[in-house]
């Protein structure tokens, strides 16, 4: 980036403000613009540190910007296809992503997390590993987790380590982002609204190693048909991990047992029921994932597995809230696609009353509804997709007496305690985004647990 150098930063979110603080300390000539029509200037003025030089625009951008602009930076909520990228695109300015822009200054080893699911944990996971073993302040965790890397990336230095969780809105927009270990946990139908095909997601995620040679790590899921298929084209080396079936070379599950094989040649590693404290299939594979990410760091097997053993579930991923009157309530705000919705349901071990429903990002929910296999004694819905996912179950053989719709959250909450009986469950995973009730899942968690308390 050169000195005075023209740059357009696109949405003022936590990325957009963390990239405009980036691109100052490199001497950039900046403007922070954000489209919407709910904003104005000194609305967004007012979201940066104050000595910030940043020129600040809202609603429509003007000519004179459009015209000069040599780089933009998009938030990751910003889709690479509307027309205002598109134009600046056909102009000649050069069209990065956040993560891209942090990555240009870093000095330490990367290790990036990505997936349709469970990557906030195997990141978090991944991040307490690194730093038992190098010592936190030596260890930075990034990107969709909710801290931007521009806002870290200066901290860095030869000896630290970035973890980042890199959602595949970041990952559409990278150059030269070159993790160390990269992993690709699963693949399944998500944000096909902003993607359009699953090719362009699928590609999205793989583009997480455009950068790899054979000298770097990939660690990718062998039960998953997308990233297995990848293992035979990816230019990383490949670690796989296995929750079905035992593999020559890599991570798998054998009964209770976590094992590691080398050629052939097998040995247990840990019991997932004394040796780990979180529920469901999916977090067994978080954490064989996370121990083949750190071990591809070069942490110590002694160390990643005390790590685990001592981790508990991250916030709003099928966590527990609290017990009301014999019924246990569990959040899993993160829940926002059926996939990972089929997680939290296959996690409980007893009667659920369900809460599903949210933003509509053209899901399907056939196979959620099938994963319920008898677990869930009532369909609690809400928001954008609640008559979609309420005429699924029915045409799924879902019996339609058990089946309320709900407007607030608060309803909701009160009618889930109606319905259910001591010994239930009661959990939050919708299967869908949180977006036009909610900012965000966080929020949404949070509210949530806000109402489990005030029972
Ligand atoms: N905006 C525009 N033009 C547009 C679209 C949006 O100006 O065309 C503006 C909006 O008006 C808003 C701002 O952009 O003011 C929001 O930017 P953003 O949506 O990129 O949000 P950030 O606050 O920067 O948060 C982003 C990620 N959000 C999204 O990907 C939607 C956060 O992931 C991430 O934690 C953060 O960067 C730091 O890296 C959240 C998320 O929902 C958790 N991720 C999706 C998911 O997990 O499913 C991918």
């Amino acid at each position: 980036m050169k000195t005075g150098e023209k740059c357009l930063v696109i949405g003022s979110g936590i990325s957009g403000v963390g990239a405009v603080g980036l691109l100052e300390h490199m001497g950039a000539e900046v403007v922070l613009y954000d489209s919407s029509d709910r904003l104005d200037a000194a609305a967004v003025r007012a979201k940066l540190p104050t000595g910030s030089g940043a020129r600040c625009v809202a609603g429509v951008l003007p000519e004179e910007i459009s015209e000069s602009v040599e780089t933009v930076v998009l938030s990751p909520g910003v889709p690479v296809d509307i027309p205002l990228v598109n134009e600046l695109r056909a102009r000649g300015a050069k069209i990065i992503g956040e993560i891209e822009l942090g990555c240009q200054e870093e000095k330490g080893r990367v290790a990036a997390i990505t997936g349709t699911n469970g990557k906030t944990t195997t990141t978090t996971l991944v991040g307490d590993i690194m730093g038992a073993h190098l010592g936190k302040d030596k260890v930075f965790v990034v990107g969709n987790i909710g801290k931007p890397y521009t806002s870290e990336c200066l901290k860095t230095a030869p000896d630290t380590v970035t973890v980042g969780e890199i959602s595949s809105f970041q990952l559409e927009t990278i150059r030269d982002f070159h993790p160390h270990v990269s992993a690709i946990l699963n693949i399944t139908p998500d944000h096909l609204d902003r993607h359009h095909t699953m090719e362009a997601y699928v590609a999205a995620k793989e583009n997480v190693t455009r950068n790899q040679s054979g000298e770097d790590i990939c660690v990718l899921n062998y039960d998953n048909s997308y990233t297995r298929d990848f293992g035979g084209r990816c230019p990383a080396r490949v670690v796989f991990f296995s929750s079905s079936q035992a593999l020559e070379n890599g991570y798998y599950l054998k009964g209770d047992k976590v094992v590691k094989a080398e050629n052939g040649k097998a040995w247990e590693l840990m019991d997932i029921h004394a040796d780990m404290n979180l529920l469901g299939r999916c977090n067994v594979e978080n954490v064989m994932a996370a121990i083949a990410i750190a071990e591809g760091m070069g942490v110590p097997m002694d160390t990643i597995l005390k790590v685990i053993k001592d981790f508990h579930a991250v916030e709003h991923r099928i966590e527990f809230v609290a017990n009301k009157g014999g019924v246990d309530y569990y959040n899993d705000s993160k829940g926002t696609n059926p996939d990972a919705a089929i997680q939290g349901i296959r996690a409980m071990n007893r009667p659920t009353v369900l809460i599903g429903g949210g933003y509509d990002k053209g899901s399907e929910y056939d196979e959620w509804i099938d994963s319920f296999e008898g677990r869930v004694k009532y369909l609690v819905l809400i928001g954008q997709t609640r008559e979609k996912i309420a005429e699924c179950a029915k045409r799924h053989g879902f019996d339609e007496k058990r089946i309320y719709l709900e407007d607030t959250y608060e309803d909701c909450l009160r009618r889930c305690s109606e319905l259910a009986e001591s010994g239930d469950a009661v959990l939050l995973s919708p299967a869908c985004a949180s977006w036009g009730m909610f900012p965000n899942y966080e929020i949404r968690g949070e509210q949530f647990k806000e109402y489990v308390r005030r029972l």
